[in-house]
């Protein structure tokens, strides 16, 4: 039976992924965790959440030890955009934080840790079409050196302790019911608030600028397959994954199909320099070949599904 912790429950997947777990899993045996962002009614009401900060080692060990968990969800860290104005804070959170989870992991044989790698590993000299799964790793931003070190302590305490870590490199994540907070690709989920809301958005990047996404219903099927993978056939601990890449005009486009009044400016700030450094399209043959990874939703189906939802909500 699975005991699961998730750290980081309140955060724009976190906030999705323990009612999908606790659907899966049952409500008592999936334990929230949640810091400063206050955790959505829906988590509080309908299993057990703690206080946790992933830096405070004695306080992880101590909800490990009493909820007897035996795997972990570590989805708390501080994104490329924000990243970017508080790297060493960044770098605390982002490695700290799993270094802790790993150790903790260790001693108190959790049998196994998922943790979200980024497309943001990647850095201007990776190749930027297709990018493959072994590759160029030389990322500019403090958020992608975090997430690099990551993926090599991931392959490590494997090796080394034969702790089972594993890791998928998650595009843009575009979801309607929590807002992503200090990303590049968070303008993919502004754009639908807006163009509900006010029917326009001014955007931080350029129209033809293009980035790899994946729609929420995926990546949490993604997290809860990773984590089902057999062993046996897994012959790396991180993966490529992808669900479609579009440029910001391409996804404007799509938009005006249902609210044709809608318009958009494009306005690139400090992100741009960010979203030029990554892959426009990713290659997950691997993640298909070794875990049987197959998302559903392309641009088309996922802009009518997010419109369709948001518009209820908002209305
Ligand atoms: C970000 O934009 O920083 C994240 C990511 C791609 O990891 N959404």
């Amino acid at each position: 039976m699975r005991r699961i912790l998730v750290i980081g429950a309140a955060g724009q997947i976190g906030s999705e992924l323990v009612p999908a777990l606790r659907k899966k899993y049952g409500n008592e045996n999936v334990i929230a965790t949640g810091r400063k962002t206050p955790l959505p009614d829906v988590i509080k009401e309908t299993g057990p959440v703690i206080y946790l900060d992933a830096i405070d080692k004695e306080r992880l060990a101590q909800a490990l030890f009493e909820y007897d968990i035996n795997t972990i969800f570590h989805m708390a860290s501080i994104l490329s955009a924000t990243g970017e104005k508080m790297p060493q804070i960044a770098w605390d959170i982002n490695i700290n934080g799993l270094i802790n989870v790993l150790e903790a992991g260790r001693s108190y044989n959790v049998d196994r840790i998922i943790w979200p790698s980024s497309i943001a590993a990647f850095g201007p000299t990776t190749p930027r079409d297709n990018t493959p799964n072994t590759t160029i790793l030389q990322p500019t931003t403090i958020y992608g050196i975090s997430k690099v070190a990551g993926e090599l302590l991931a392959e490590y305490y494997y090796k080394k302790y034969k702790l089972d870590v594993r890791s998928m490199r998650l595009p843009g994540i575009i979801s309607s019911e929590t807002l992503p907070g200090g990303g590049t690709t968070d303008y993919a989920v502004e754009i639908f608030y807006e163009a509900i809301k006010h029917k326009n958005y001014t955007c931080f990047l350029r129209e033809d600028t293009i980035l790899p996404m994946m729609y929420q219903p995926d990546c949490l099927k993604c997290m809860i397959d990773l984590l089902e993978a057999d062993n046996s056939r897994l012959k790396r601990r991180v993966y490529n994954v992808t669900g479609m890449s579009f440029s910001a005009g391409e996804i404007a486009s799509e938009i005006k199909k249902y609210i044709p009044e809608f318009s958009i400016e494009y306005k690139p700030d400090f992100r741009q320099e960010i979203a030029d450094s990554w892959p426009r399209s990713i290659d997950d043959s691997l993640a298909r070949q070794e875990w049987d990874w197959n998302p559903s939703y392309d641009l088309i189906s996922m802009t009518k599904d997010m419109i369709q939802t948001l518009s209820k909500r908002l209305k």
